[in-house]
């Protein structure tokens, strides 16, 4: 098995090593630490929490009891057991979104699945044709629309047009726009409500795209989204790019919702499944070096 996940983690591994050192060790002391995990990214107020209830000498086993609390959430499974089985794609603006979408047609494609592409980011030109040229690469078809159209619009013929045409899985790239919360809110509800409208049971996951170089500050865009849409998973990208991976704990814990994938790259490929074991041998390998 390729452990693409832990590899991610390269970064974030390194930077907690500058700190621990790189030689192998049977226990850290706690304020080294407490030192490490606030490199790493992990939220100050969860460090503390974490360390009240450990010894002043750390070992492996006892760390990764704790660390593995954290991520004590529902399965992040993927079923695709409704058709035409909508996901509604969401996030900040250069999150990751459209990439995301276009990773998640490719390996849905690779399972088997027939997939369709709703470009519901009317906002930009640019992001349409962006969708588009990934529904040539990947050869999946694409609805689309001229820009400044009603996102909601488009959703709506995307999951008519799944449901006609018997597509198995939508994809639905949105636009990101937290500086203007009204406007993102009023939008992004009206999309899950027509969503509704084309089909009852869509959108059955909204996902929402989470950028790991931001590290623990986007728990406060999560948090928004959250509460105006409701958010079933995250995706989380560019693990590859930063040496904040301690992040994901913050944001699991402070939101309790589960992460689904992550992004390592800007290939098609570029997409793993989140395993909350290979994630946590990643983070105890960086602190232990075994
Ligand atoms: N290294 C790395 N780069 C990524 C990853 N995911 C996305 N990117 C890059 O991040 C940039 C933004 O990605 P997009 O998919 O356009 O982001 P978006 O959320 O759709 O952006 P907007 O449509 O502008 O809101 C692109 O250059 C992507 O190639 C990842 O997992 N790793
Ligand atoms: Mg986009």
């Amino acid at each position: 098995m390729f452990k693409i996940l832990k590899k991610s983690l390269n970064k974030t591994k390194e930077a907690i090593k500058q700190i621990v050192g790189a030689e192998k060790k049977e226990k850290i002391p706690k304020d080294l630490l407490e030192e490490a995990l606030i490199e790493a990214d992990i939220d100050y107020d969860l460090v503390e929490k974490l360390l009240n209830k450990l010894p002043n000498e750390v070992s492996r086993e006892r760390l990764k009891k704790e660390l593995d609390k954290i991520f004590n959430l529902p399965e992040n499974k993927i079923e695709i057991n409704d058709k035409p089985y909508v996901f509604l794609i969401i996030g900040v603006n250069g999150a990751g979104k459209t990439t995301t979408i276009a990773k998640l047609a490719y390996k849905f494609k690779n399972d088997g699945y027939s997939v369709i592409l709703g470009a519901a980011d009317t906002f930009r030109a640019a992001a349409i044709e962006q969708l588009s040229r990934w529904a040539e690469i990947l050869d999946v078809p694409i609805i689309k629309t001229r820009q400044g159209h009603d996102p909601a619009a488009i959703t709506y013929d995307t999951i008519s047009s799944a449901k006609a045409k018997g597509f198995d899985i939508a994809l639905i790239d949105t636009a990101g726009r937290l500086h203007n919360k009204k406007n993102l809110q009023n939008e992004l509800k009206k999309i899950v409500n027509i969503s509704k409208k084309a089909y009852p049971n869509a959108p059955q996951k909204k996902l929402l795209v989470i950028d790991a170089t931001q590290g623990s500050s986007a728990i406060n865009q999560a948090k928004i989204f959250n509460e105006v849409v409701g958010i079933d998973g995250i995706i989380v990208t560019k693990l590859d790019g930063t040496a904040k991976g301690g992040s994901l704990f913050s944001i699991v814990n402070e939101l309790k919702i589960p992460i689904y994938f992550v992004g390592v790259g800007e290939k098609k490929e570029d997409l793993v499944k989140f395993d909350k074991n290979e994630f946590i041998e990643g983070m105890l390998e960086g602190l232990y070096s075994e």
